[in-house]
């Protein structure tokens, strides 16, 4: 049975969980990752030496990060069908994961270990306003391009770019501060939101 080990307040887990749902895949899941169970321990450290979750463990065959988890249950489960299209298609999906993860992604901790996680040594007003401006620039670019692409990240079907963005774009709404209007990307989250594999990963409780 292939086996997920992390929780599911981390964005980079519920880029796999909802993979897996978008493609109905029985899988069971563990909880590892602070606050919940430390991954720096022995066992965890010779699955993952990184000590970070999401990790795919599936008979002896282990893999680490999010996105060549992803890729990988795409081509072993999914038969590619998460990645349509033709080869520049699948690039740029792939490019749009890789954005949320490097570019989008570099912005929201501060914010989100503020705001919602109210984390020691995160208090302070100027740095959070340094990254919300940072965040916004970074929104600025996918709402620009969410407004000409049509219902999709990429192309006209769902794929594996939709996944990612509409988690990192969760992070955005889902945390409260006085955000700038992103009519673009406000329209495509809640048309993403309405998949049925989406729901449980869409949570307010999991910004
Ligand atoms: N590049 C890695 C990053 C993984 C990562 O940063 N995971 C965080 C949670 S989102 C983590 O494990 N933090 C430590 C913890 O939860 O204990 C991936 O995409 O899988």
């Amino acid at each position: 049975m292939l086996k997920i080990l992390g929780r599911v307040t981390s964005i980079n887990v519920r880029k796999v969980l909802w993979t897996l749902g978008e493609l109905g895949i029985a899988h069971e899941r563990e909880d590892w990752g602070m606050p919940l169970r430390d991954p720096k321990v022995p066992a965890f450290l010779a699955l993952n030496p990184n000590a970070q979750v999401p990790v795919l463990v599936e008979d002896g065959f282990v893999l680490w990060d999010s996105i060549a988890i992803m890729g990988y249950i795409n081509q072993a489960y999914g038969k590619g069908r998460l990645l349509p299209g033709n080869a520049h298609e699948q690039a740029l999906a792939m490019q749009w994961v890789h954005w949320q993860n490097n570019e989008m992604g570099s912005h929201w901790g501060y914010p989100l270990r503020s705001i919602i996680r109210k984390e020691a040594g995160f208090d302070d007003p100027d740095k959070l306003a340094q990254n919300i401006a940072s965040w916004t620039g970074k929104m600025g670019i996918i709402e620009a391009h969410l407004a000409k692409s049509g219902g999709y990240v990429v192309g006209s079907s769902f794929s594996l770019a939709d996944i990612a963005i509409t988690l990192g774009l969760h992070r955005w709404f889902a945390i409260p501060f006085d955000h700038a209007p992103m009519p673009a990307a406000e329209a495509y989250y809640q048309a993403m939101a309405q998949r049925p594999a989406a729901k449980a990963w869409l949570s307010a409780d999991a910004p």
